[in-house]
This record gives C-alpha cells, structure tokens and sequence, in this order.
C-alpha cells in the first residue's frame, strides 16, 4: 500500500469514528498530553494521520476532506511528506485554523477536539472563534487517533535517574518549601504543577521518555507546604526515590489525576493556562475548585541557576567545547585536503566525537548541519539520504548541542570553507558585532532581554538587515535546551533576567538561497557588581560556551578597539581554558583559531 494510501484508510478510519461521534470536524495538533517541546513516538498522533514530521502543526479532518497548517519553516517539507490528494496546506499563523474552521463547517456544525492535547488558552479562544460562526467546540472523551491506531507503540517504560545535590544544589524538599511559598502567595491552597521539566526539578529526577529533554512524563499537585502528589507510572520510579526526595510525595498512576482533581472542590488550584493542558483545568473547574491563573510558580526559581548549577555547567562547557574544537579542527583540515564532505557527515563526525565523553545522555536537538544555501533556512535539518554538500568559498553553519549528566549545551559555529568573500565577511562581521555587544551588555535590576535586544540587532538594522528570530533563549541544567521565562527577543517579554539565568547569545543573518551566519554561545547573568566610579550596581553576562569563532570571516576594519579586544579576550580564554583539554594536532589548530586578530 502506498503512503497515500496508508493515510487516506486512516483518514476514513478517522470519518467513521467521527460520524460515530456526531462530529463534522476533528482537530489534531502536533502535541501531545503533556505539552512538551519533543513527544515520544506513541504520541506522534499527527504524524500518524497526516505523514507530517515537523515540530509544528495541525491538521483538521472534515468528513469530505481534510487540512493541514504550518508556518513558514515547513512550507516545503509538508509538501514533500502529506499527500496533496487527501490534503489541504494552510499557513498556521496567516490563517489561524480555528477561524478557517469556522468559515469552512458554518452555523450548527460541530468540531471535535482532545482538551488533554490544547492549553486552556488555546481552548478558550478556539471557542471564541469558533461561536461567531456558529460552530460549536465538542470535547472528546477519548482521542479518535488513539482509537484507530491499532499498532501504535508501546510506552516507553525506563527508570528515572535521581540527579544528586552536587549537581542540583538544592534538595527537593527545600525547594518544594520555596514554591508552596510562592503558591500561599499567590492566595491558592495548591497548584498544578503540569509541565515535566518543572516537575524534574522540583524532584530533583531525570528520565528517559522522550528525545533529547531528559523528562519523566507526568505531572504534579504541589500544597503549600511542601507535600506534592507525582502522576505518572509507578514503574519508572527507581529505588531510593522515597529517601532521595524526602517527605511528603506519593506516586500516583495518571489514571488515578481524575479523581485526585475532582477532590479538590472548594479549594483554590494555582494553573497556567499557557502551559497546562485544558483536561486538567476543566476537571478543576467542574469539581468546584476555584482557577487561580497564574505562570507556572517553578520557571523562575528554575531559571536561576544556583552556584553548583553554574559550576555544572561550566563542566559539561569546558568538555562540550573540547569535542567541539576537535570538530571544527576536523573541517579545517578536510577542507585543505580537498575533501568538501556532506552536511551528515559532518553532523554525524560532531556526534562521535561528543560521544567519546561518557557523561554524554543525548544531543540536545537534533543538530542542524547546513550547507551554502540551506544555512538560509534557519531550522534546516539536512536529509540522510540526500545532504547538501559543503561548498568551496562558501559557509558552512553546525548548531547543536549535547545533554550530558551534569549540564546542556547549545553552539553555532559558521565556518569559512575556502575563501568566502567579501559580502558574507562583511555580513559576519556585523552578526558579530551584536554577538560581542550583547555579551559586554551591563545593566541594572529589572531589565528584561527585550530590552537588550537591540543591542544585537543594531549593527544589521544600521544596515538595513535583520533577522527573523529571537537572539536569545533560556536553558536549562540537564534539562530543555529551550525553556522560559525569560528571553532576549522583539517579542514583549515582561521577566527581568536574573543572576543565574542562562540565555543565548544568537544573532544572525540569513540571504535566501545564498548563505546564512549564526554565532551563538550560551552564557549566564553575573551577580550586580559596582563599576569603578559609578553609582548603581550592574548585572552583566559571561559566556559558557568556549569554543573559538572563526576569525577568518571577521573584517577587523570594521571592529573597534574595544571590540577586537573583547573577541581577542575571549579567545585567550578559550585556549587557556580548552587548551589543556586537547592533544597536540587539534590543541596547535586551536592556538592558530584563538591567535589575535591584526590590528
Ligand atoms: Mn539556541
């Protein structure tokens, strides 16, 4: 059977469960129950209806045919992979779906949704949208997809990893004190504590059940003092749990969430809307519990990292950065000996060698290895069976990371392969800039990343360019690589970057077909300091990442002295600090890569 084939029995599978159901539409996002960033395979509900693989998206089935909608970084792969014949494409953010939807059925019909795959917001305005055309939105008790997928994988059952206070800092009952704090605070008698990389923290655990975020899928009820209730399956919990976290938490199957939610009548339930899934909130609100809508009381705390955090990751830092030099001294000399490799095997030689540490869990993501004209596409991921290849007097751009025991990385590189000329130097050099001025950014308490922003932009806006993403984003220890709330972009983002927090330094530029630079490190928000002769206490940044930037597409021209001096500066601390860590080929290659640029 061929593919499309495949999909249109699912499809019809689908109708029938529909008609059964007496509804006239059906909503699948790419999303599961826990609402994370990666999803384990058994949960790959869309990719199971539609063929589509990408990180975002939604499909609608109707009963006389069928849509799919993503944004612009999957325009060409959904029309690759989901058949035109049973398909609609639809742009996710010009045409928001719910208002497609509308339009599409009119007055009376009814459209079907999963409330455990969709945020409350998401539930709320979907049936807004929908009521002013007359569309009513039906909650499903069970999801149709899970009906009709007979030979769907098995769950992944793997015991949690119970991470140990010399790399936590903290143990969990304290910390489970601190956010019962902040929930008495807030004026609720407990909380939903729904997204699992907020409950790893909490329990100082880490697990297995999906890629590349070390997560234990489930999700928690937090009381004031401390106590906290763990939904998910038993069997993952490993022995020694009870000691290691303390006090006051059981372990409960999610089948039992149902009825713990439902007992919690005339309290008042601390949730995120943004970020809990709308099952849980609805069941809070039909038990007669009363919705305190509040951000998740864990993102900021986490986001601060503590002292032995920090020295965590300066560890994983100082590895990841000597796999990286060995990599990137790998290219250098390939490309002198005439051997232009493709982007997978350069992804695949990055992995082998960050796969020689043993403290290596996973990647991060997966590493995104492009080519000339594919570094254009700023989320590329090349094809195995047919990747570009480097290209002389070009660029080539590697952004990847690893998750290792005791820290998460993530670092751009853009390499010079061959001479690449003027334009693209000239370019380089203006993401540079901005890299170097949002790195030597100082600035007092309550100053937020959208307020830094600019100063990674201004150099490219003075020119008339841009690019079209965030410069920076949060991440964790040993946890997402992308996580809140807290970030550097255009977006209005009201929380203050703290001591502690790491965030991204990642400007860019991107000339579609042609090329595309990126430089990013990671780096963390340094305790205020007073400044010799000034008045008020600033925060700063210093970089994690130590890894060196390829000099040879910097035009020192257009670098100040206190520029040029901040990148040598860098670099020196590169080589003092990663030096030690290489043999002799790669660890000369490195003194040449960090030498300072003339003046
Ligand atoms: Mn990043």
């Amino acid at each position: 059977m061929s593919s499309t084939d495949t999909i249109r029995s699912r499809l019809e599978a689908l109708r029938e469960r529909m008609r059964t159901l007496g509804i006239d539409a059906l909503i699948i996002p790419r999303a599961d129950e826990y609402l994370g960033e990666y999803i384990p395979e058994r949960n790959e509900r869309l990719l199971w209806a539609s063929g589509f693989s990408g990180s975002a998206g939604t499909m609608i089935v109707l009963l006389d045919g069928a849509a799919i909608f993503v944004d612009g970084r999957y325009t060409v792969q959904v029309r690759q992979q989901v058949s035109a014949e049973l398909f609609e494409y639809r742009h996710l953010i010009d045409e928001p779906h719910a208002d497609w939807l509308g339009k599409r059925l009119g007055a009376g019909k009814r459209a079907g949704f999963d409330p455990r795959m969709h945020t409350l917001s998401w539930q709320k305005r979907a049936q807004e949208t929908l009521a002013r055309h007359g569309v009513e939105l039906v909650e499903l008790a069970q999801n149709p997809v899970d009906l009709c997928w007979h030979d769907r994988p098995a769950a992944q059952v793997q015991q949690a990893l119970l991470l140990e206070e010399r790399f936590t800092g903290r143990n969990s009952p304290d910390k489970r004190r601190e956010i019962g704090q902040a929930i008495a605070a807030k004026g609720a008698d407990c909380a939903l504590v729904f997204a699992a990389d907020s409950v790893a923290w909490l329990l100082n655990i880490r697990g297995f059940d999906v890629p590349h975020t070390p997560l234990v899928l489930g999700y928690a009820l937090l009381e004031t003092d401390g106590r906290l209730r763990f939904f998910t399956d038993p069997a993952k919990i490993p022995p020694g749990f009870d000691a290691h976290v303390g006090e006051g938490v059981e372990v409960l199957p999610e089948s039992e969430a149902a009825s713990a939610l439902a007992a919690l009548a005339g309290k008042r339930v601390l949730a995120d809307p943004d970020t809990a899934n709308a099952w849980c909130q609805l069941a809070l609100e039909r038990a007669g519990a009363t919705r305190v809508a509040a951000p998740d009381p864990v993102l900021v705390p986490k986001a601060c990292k503590n002292a032995t955090e920090i020295a965590c990751m300066r560890a994983a830092h100082v590895r990841d950065a000597a796999a990286e030099c060995r990599f990137l001294a790998w290219v250098d000399a390939e490309v002198a000996a005439g051997r232009l490799h493709d982007e997978a095997t350069l992804s695949d030689t990055l992995h082998t060698f960050r796969a020689q540490d043993p403290w290596l869990k996973d990647l991060s993501f997966d590493t995104i290895s492009a080519a000339g004209g594919n570094a254009a596409m700023c989320h590329y991921r090349h094809s195995d069976e047919h990747p570009g290849r480097l290209q002389r007097d070009g660029v080539s751009l590697v952004d990847s990371g690893g998750q290792y025991f005791d820290g998460t990385t993530d670092i751009t590189r853009t390499i010079a392969i061959g001479d690449p000329g003027p334009e693209i130097r000239r370019m380089a050099t203006l993401v540079m800039k901005g890299h170097i001025a949002l790195d030597r950014a100082r600035f007092p308490r309550g100053t937020t990343g959208t307020q830094l922003d600019i100063l990674a932009r201004q150099f490219l806006w003075r020119e008339g360019f841009d690019y079209d993403h965030g410069t920076g984003h949060g991440v964790g220890v040993f946890l997402g690589v992308h996580e809140g709330p807290h970030r550097i972009a255009k977006a209005p983002n009201s929380v203050a970057l703290q001591p502690g927090m790491i965030v991204s330094n990642e400007p860019g530029y991107y000339k579609e077909g042609a090329y595309g630079i990126r430089i990013e490190n990671l780096q963390y928000v340094t305790s205020p300091r007073t400044i010799p002769g000034g008045e008020r206490p600033m925060l700063g940044f210093e970089a994690l990442t130590l890894a060196p930037i390829d000099r040879t597409l910097i035009l020192p021209d257009l670098l100040t002295v206190e520029e040029r001096d901040q990148l040598d500066a860098y670099h020196a601390r590169v080589l003092a600090e990663i030096g030690p860590h290489l043999d002799a080929p790669v660890r000369d290659w490195l003194k040449a890569a960090c030498a300072p640029i003339a003046g």
